[in-house]
């Protein structure tokens, strides 16, 4: 699992609605409408119950320890789509009681392992590796004009790309999964053909799954396994991995169609999510 670093996001959480221009053209949606769309609920209705809730966000020092500016960024996404945020000054357990103190609605608080989002009052917890994957399929799905019936390929079969792969079949697509290791997309194909009672296909070789997708999620951290000679005028690839996987001349020859970011969609799509319980109705 990758580890951010503050470098991975400082620059792009600090100019949030230069971000949201860039979404907007490529989606159609702004951080927030796309996050809405990936948890099926109306941003109209929404927006009072964001604009009502307090996030805190609480450091948490145990492994590796605490990510330089993290916690901010985290807060500062909270604030762009419409909810008052604060980070905690004290951090770990004592940080929970904090926010708890002081009318936390959401605690947001990452380890090593996972990240969460958790809802006080209906005791939901969101994690940020479902929901990013979600968030990406539905990101890819707007961006490209629409998945349904069509081939998507899945890079990376961990929590992201499962999440993705859900979401993607939700949507109608007919998803290959891959991973680097066989038994591990084998896994994910058979659970989700389980699951979704429908077929899902395993791609054994890279470099033939990527010549022949067009529609592509990468949810792995592996670095420079896209090139250009895998990018056409069709080509869509939604990012949900850090590091991405193009190569500088891939996401060059793909910058109008490739989503990717550190963090955003994520972690906007986990307070979507948490909110949810009473919103449900479609986008
Ligand atoms: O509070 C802090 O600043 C740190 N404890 C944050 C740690 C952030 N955690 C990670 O980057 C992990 N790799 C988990 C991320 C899960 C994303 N799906």
């Amino acid at each position: 699992m990758t580890r951010l670093k503050t470098d991975d996001f400082k620059n792009s959480v600090a100019n949030l609605d230069a971000y949201d221009s860039e979404l907007t053209n490529k989606t159609g949606y702004s951080l927030r409408g796309v996050a809405c769309c990936a948890e099926d609920v109306n941003e109209v209705e929404i927006l009072p119950l964001l604009r009502n809730i307090s996030v805190g966000v609480v450091p948490v020092t145990s492994g590796k320890g605490v990510i330089g500016g993290f916690c901010e960024a985290l807060k500062t996404i909270a604030c762009h789509i419409g909810c008052r945020a604060f980070v905690t000054q004290t951090s770990d357990l004592s940080g929970l009681v904090e926010a708890f103190e002081k009318g936390a609605d959401i605690i947001l608080s990452a380890d090593d392992d996972r990240f969460i989002a958790f809802h006080a009052q209906s005791r939901r917890t969101v994690d940020n590796a479902t929901a990013t994957g979600k968030a990406y399929a539905v990101g890819l799905d707007l961006m490209s004009g629409g998945v349904k019936g069509l081939d998507v390929l899945v890079i990376g079969c961990g929590p992201v790309g499962r999440g993705a792969a859900e979401k993607l079949i939700a949507l109608g697509a007919q998803v290959s999964v891959y991973d680097i290791e066989n038994d591990i997309s084998n896994r994910l194909a058979d659970d989700l053909a389980d699951s979704f009672d429908t077929k899902v296909l395993t791609a054994i070789k890279l470099e033939s799954a990527l010549t022949c997708h067009k529609l592509i999620i990468d949810a792995s951290p592996a670095q420079n396994i896209i090139q250009t000679r895998h990018i056409t005028p069709d080509t869509y690839i939604s990012v949900p991995g850090v590091p991405h996987g193009l190569s500088e001349e891939a996401r060059l020859k793909n910058s109008n169609r490739f989503l990717h970011d550190p963090l955003q969609l994520g972690v906007a799509t986990m307070l979507a999510g948490a909110l949810t319980i009473d919103t449900k109705s479609v986008c």
